[in-house]
């Protein structure tokens, strides 16, 4: 995979932080913070201007030195100058910059003059009284780093799942909208766009004229803020308790449209909505779109696309990857809904690691309104969640069957979810693979060869002519385990040629067919099962994150195998 800008903006802001702990000339170090900002803002991949062969000096801010260090990154992953600052300045000190109030400058004078190099250092001489006797710091500054030593600097607490974020975007939303005078309050951000984590949370808010700084007080009130970054009259920022980032916009009713539009982002489509603005001699801010100083479009996100020609793009797809071409040819995608959805092909049970019986989760499903599931157990190598060996399996079927005859008004199908061995085998032999309604394998153990192995490892297993959908594809944990290293290009070619479905698994920290790839399947021709893996009645409610998923990535009801009535759900998986 090439390099990211983003990861172009990470080294530089380092080698940046690292220089000036270090006291080199302020002019160099300068040099690369800016350059960090002009990658940032760009529109277009640098790795991709190395590919053509393009002269990067051709924006502001990039000299020679500075395109011939992005080359190094893009050819080579790394820069050696990078390598070898982190090699004189000991990483923690980077640490200790997270606190407020304390900048490389502070971090370098107490590394030179006290020796601190770590948190615990720093801790320590608070509590011996010697930060005050510091150069250039006072008592002053001692207490305020005592206060904030416990307060994460803003921008440095970790994304965040959407999932955890969603019960206190809401309950915010909520508290809000009940302060008096406030007319309208709405999510935008990765957050409405539906990223799978976010930074942190964007709100905005139209209200009465004259009484923002009211709205503005209420909200620093609400009882879940931690702490107050910073307060104004139109913008503030907040830690909520549950370490959840907020930044809240009071933005007038004439630009809400605008606004929203802007703060959704993404910062790359904005970019590229602005330079179509430009082409069509108009120019969008977060205020409206203008024809010289007069604004011709600002109250609805509908009309700021009108104004530059385009029909209204879904807050999923505004990730400048390729929505804005086909909006413009009007090509759209009908993206899939969570009503589309008639069953669900992939949860476990009490028989294994699920925590409700059978019964349980059949009716539980059946009063989401599901017309079908699949109870699909581990097999027998996943031992410590008690995977299920060919004779256990066996009599689980018996008891599925007993219990769909039971109960009225839903299909019980019986499945596996069998674990694809190290060689590509499958855990569970095909005489009795060939009985079940559904078959998932899913690769659960060895998740760390190299990406040859392990893409032969998958694609041998598409071989058995009883897999239908493969599990989890990447067994991506997002904010836990990386992806395991394997070509989802070749995966996916094997997957259209073997007529194999693959699962978008919509546990929240999963969400495993990751969008950018459920979107290169659909273009192949490959099918998508979005299903939830429940362990639980409750869990089969993430279907909703599933989809929020499928939409990131282009699905529309079509693609989507369990969006059919069950005859014809069955007649499109392999058989
Ligand atoms: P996050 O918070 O990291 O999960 O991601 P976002 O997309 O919520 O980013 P955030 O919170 O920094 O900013 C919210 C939106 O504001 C972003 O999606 C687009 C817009 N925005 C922020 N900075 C810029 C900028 O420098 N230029 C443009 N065009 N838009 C920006
Ligand atoms: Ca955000
Ligand atoms: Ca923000
Ligand atoms: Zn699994």
């Amino acid at each position: 995979m090439s390099v990211h800008n983003n990861e172009i903006v990470e080294i530089f802001s380092r080698v940046a932080d690292l220089m000036e702990i270090k006291g080199e000339n302020s002019f160099r170090v300068r040099a690369y913070r800016e350059a960090a900002r002009v990658i940032g803002d760009l529109s277009e991949q640098a790795a991709q201007m190395v590919e053509e062969g393009r002269d990067l000096t051709e924006y502001k801010g990039i000299g020679k030195d500075l395109a011939e260090k992005i080359r190094e990154i893009v050819k080579t992953g790394h820069l050696t100058l990078l390598d070898s600052l982190e090699k004189e300045v000991p990483p923690s000190l980077l640490d200790l910059m997270k606190i407020p109030d304390i900048g490389p400058k502070k971090v370098a004078v107490m590394y030179r003059e006290l020796g601190i190099k770590t948190m615990e250092d720093l801790k320590q001489a608070l509590a011996d009284g010697k930060i005050s006797s510091v150069k250039g710091f006072g008592e002053k500054t001692e207490q305020k780093i005592f206060a904030s030593i416990s307060m994460p600097k803003k921008g440095s607490v970790p994304r965040m799942l959407w999932y955890d974020a969603e019960p206190s975007a809401l309950a915010f939303k909520q508290y809000l909208g009940a302060i008096p005078h406030v007319d309208k309050v709405y999510l935008a951000g990765s957050f409405r766009r539906g990223k799978e984590t976010v930074g942190d949370l964007d709100v905005l808010v139209v209200c009465e004229e004259g009484y923002e700084e009211a709205v503005m007080d209420a909200f620093v009130g609400f009882e879940e803020v931690h702490h107050v970054y910073e307060k104004g009259t139109t913008k503030s920022s907040v830690l909520l308790r549950n370490e959840l980032q907020v930044d809240i916009r009071i933005v007038p009713l004439a630009s809400y449209g605008a606004a929203l539009h802007y703060f959704t982002g993404s910062k790359a489509h904005n970019l590229a909505i602005r330079k179509l603005a430009i082409n069509k001699k108009v120019k969008v801010n977060e205020y409206g779109v203008y024809d010289g100083s007069k604004q011709i479009a600002g109250k609805t996100e509908e009309a700021v696309y009108a104004a530059v020609g385009l029909p209204y793009i879904e807050p999923e797809l505004r990730e400048n990857l390729g929505e804005i071409e086909a909006a413009k040819a009007g090509m759209l995608p009908a993206l899939i809904e969570r009503g589309d959805i008639l069953g669900d092909l992939h949860m476990h049970t009490t028989r294994t690691d699920g925590r409700n019986s059978l019964a349980e989760m059949a009716q539980a499903a059946k009063a989401l309104g599901y017309e079908y599931i699949a109870i699909t157990e581990h097999s027998q190598k996943v031992s410590m969640a008690g995977g299920l060996n060919e004779k256990d399996l066996r009599d689980y079927m018996e008891v599925i069957d007993a219990l769909g005859e039971e109960i009225d008004g839903i299909a019980v199908l019986k499945g596996i979810e069998v674990d694809i061995l190290p060689d590509g085998g499958l855990d569970l032999p095909d005489s009795v693979l060939k009985e079940l309604d559904i078959v998932i394998g899913s690769v659960h153990y060895q998740q760390r060869f190299p990406v040859k192995q392990q893409t032969n490892r998958i694609v041998k297993a598409m071989d058995n002519p009883y897999l239908q959908i493969l599990g989890h594809p990447t067994g991506r944990l997002l904010n836990k385990r990386d992806p395991m290293d394997v070509d989802l290009e070749k995966i996916i070619a094997a997957a259209k040629e073997k007529n194999v479905a693959l699962e978008l698994n919509a546990q929240p920290d999963r969400l495993d067919l990751p969008h950018p790839y459920c979107k290169l399947a659909a273009d192949t021709g490959v099918k998508i099962v979005v299903s939830t893996d429940a362990h639980s009645t409750e869990n089969l409610k993430r279907m909703k994150n599933g989809i929020t998923e499928a939409r990131r990535g282009w699905l529309t009801k079509e693609n989507v195998v369990n969006t059919r009535p069950l005859g014809k759900m069955l007649a499109m998986l392999r058989r």
